[in-house]
């Protein structure tokens, strides 16, 4: 037999084994793969973050729980979706699973602006009651309504405290006049820079490193963990320790993803979400009592301010505001109640 022919007798071969495999159903491993449920996950957090590594928690959770029904996809550093854009992505059925935060979350549902004003969650516990409890229950249903995301989970993101480029002595808000402070950027956010005494700044998070190496803002307020995850201590001369917001971001799911989902998947899913927020939360917990050592090590100066002027000036800021007309009637009591 020629080269030639033996060449054709191949080709025919493998064109008889595919239509053979084809008729026998051996199509199956591309039809298996679309039977998985895609879940695309989009957050700004940087990989070595706690909420950046609480997705691998969820992936290994519910590929265990669930094994072969899940295609996690994990996009970190706003990779997917630009920061704060997760929630309308996930509305229009781009994106199935972000962690959101009280501000995205208030541009759609206003009362929910609630959880963004400074001072108002007290600690990491009150944090978990409050939506853990009824209160949770009750501020989630216009976000599942309008937003057409469910929250699955509360991860506590930390307690944000302001840090500046240079040396500087803050002691009450008037001390932060003039300052520029970086700020997520959002009106809620820039709102509350402004409510701490300083000039409010929006730039998005993976911009604030190198903005505070140039000079381009004084200063930056987040989460101890997340500061030094984003290494932003290393352009940093203070740390103010303010505690203005005990921030949460809400694991959540497009109800168009979830609702198609059977009730036992769905619960799976729950499962894996609060155990990615348990893992998150205890790190970040044990982060935050060991960083203050930490950052001091690295030469930063830790100035314990006049906490009760920030709250006064931040609460006053609030409840003076055309937000607070948002608020449903004793929600701020109910949730002060909650010990
Ligand atoms: C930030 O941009 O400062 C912020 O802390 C706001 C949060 O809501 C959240 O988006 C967070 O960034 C990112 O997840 C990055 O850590």
């Amino acid at each position: 037999m020629s080269r030639k022919t033996i060449q054709n007798v191949l080709r025919s071969a493998k064109t008889l084994a595919l239509v053979a495999a084809l008729g026998l159903g051996f199509a199956a491993p591309q039809a298996i793969a679309q039977a998985k449920q895609v879940l695309r996950i989009s957050t700004p957090a940087v990989p070595d973050d706690w909420h950046a590594k609480m997705w691998t928690v969820f992936k290994d959770t519910l590929e265990k729980s669930a094994p072969g029904q899940f295609d996690i996809q994990i996009h970190l550093n706003a990779s997917l979706f630009k920061q704060g854009t997760e929630p309308a992505a996930m509305a229009r059925g781009n994106l199935e699973m972000s962690a959101i935060s009280a501000q995205d979350i208030s541009k759609i549902v206003p009362e929910f602006s609630i959880f963004t004003a400074g001072y108002i969650i007290r600690d990491v516990d009150h944090q978990q009651k409050v939506f853990g409890g009824p209160v949770g229950e009750e501020v989630f249903k216009p976000v599942i309504k309008k937003l057409e995301v469910t929250p699955l989970a509360t991860a506590y993101l930390g307690t944000r405290q302001v840090m500046l480029r240079e040396d500087k002595v803050v002691k009450t808000p008037a001390d932060l006049k003039g300052v520029k402070l970086r700020m997520p950027a959002s009106k809620e956010w820039l709102f509350l820079g402004e409510a701490l005494g300083a000039t409010p700044t929006p730039l998005a998070f993976g911009e604030v490193y190198l903005a505070l190496k140039t000079g381009t803002i004084d200063g930056q307020e987040n989460p101890l963990p997340s500061a030094r995850a984003a290494k932003f201590y290393e352009a940093s001369k203070t740390i103010v320790l303010t505690g203005h917001l005990v921030d949460a971001i809400f694991i959540s799911i497009s109800s168009k993803t979830f609702n198609a989902m059977k009730p036992e998947l769905q619960q799976k899913v729950k499962i894996a979400a609060e155990a990615a927020a348990r893992y998150n939360n205890a790190n970040r917990v044990k982060d935050e009592a060991e960083l203050i050592d930490f950052f001091k090590s690295q030469g930063l100066k830790v100035i314990t301010p006049d906490v009760a002027a920030f709250r006064k000036t931040v609460q006053d800021k609030y409840l003076a505001s055309e937000m607070a007309k948002t608020w449903p009637k004793g929600l701020l009591q109910r949730i002060n109640d909650v010990k």
